[in-house]
């Protein structure tokens, strides 16, 4: 197999991977990562130093990728089989890019914030930067009702990499902070959880759901 993703599958980044690797019929394998697991960790920061996942190695191309958004468009340029996740036409690909960006920036990186502070130890907890955090995701909430509200997906009617980026996002955002109140987005939120591909990216989260702390 030329494609190796290196991730974990309660992570969320990796989903956002995933999902689009099953959009576009990308042929790969799984590498688990075990960070409790010296040796699975080390093998891990050998190949990337950041250590931070998902990870995609080709070792057909020689290439080793980080970076989620990176990753897709990479496997969108060489392997892609069907369904483009970042359309060709350039206003609309602008658009995907946006509604990515503006998922990890204001969606992921609050969502993150609450989550990792229930694994901080007594002591430790930050309630200052969770209360910001609660404020930023309350006000994407607000934006991407709006966004949705006359569209079934983030950028029109067709499936991108925006909603790649927004389903674990919400999916786990709604968890910590539920946005059930804002019924266009919470629509949207049910559309992608019956999405095949990320019905089965979390099929497969699902045996390790057990360790989500919250
Ligand atoms: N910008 C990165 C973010 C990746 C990221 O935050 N990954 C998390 C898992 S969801 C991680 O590896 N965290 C490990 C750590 O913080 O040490 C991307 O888009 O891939």
């Amino acid at each position: 197999m030329s494609l190796i993703l290196h991730m974990h599958p309660l992570s969320s980044y990796c989903m956002k991977v995933v999902t689009p690797f099953y959009e576009m019929g990308v042929a790969h394998e799984k590498a688990l990562i075990d960070f409790g697991d010296e040796a699975s960790a080390a093998a891990f920061r050998a190949l990337a130093p950041m250590s931070h996942m998902p990870v995609l190695e080709d070792r057909a191309r020689g290439q080793v990728l980080p970076e989620s958004s990176v990753i897709i468009e990479y496997a969108q340029t060489h392997y892609a089989k069907s369904a483009l996740m970042i359309p060709r036409d350039p206003e609309l690909a602008l658009a995907t890019r946006l509604w990515d960006r503006f998922s990890d920036n204001f969606v992921m990186t609050p969502m993150q914030k609450i989550v990792t502070d229930n694994l901080r130890p007594e002591g430790s907890h930050d309630p200052f930067g969770v209360g910001s955090a609660r404020t930023m995701l309350r006000n994407a909430y607000v934006q991407l009702d709006a966004r949705v509200s006359d569209k079934t997906w983030a950028t029109g009617e067709a499936f991108s990499l925006a909603d790649c980026a927004l389903a674990p996002a919400l999916w786990y955002a709604n968890k910590v902070e539920p946005l059930a109140a804002h019924k266009s987005l919470d629509a949207y939120l049910k559309r992608l959880i019956v999405r095949p591909s990320f019905a089965r990216t979390l099929e497969e989260a699902e045996p390790y759901l057990k360790f989500f702390p919250a």
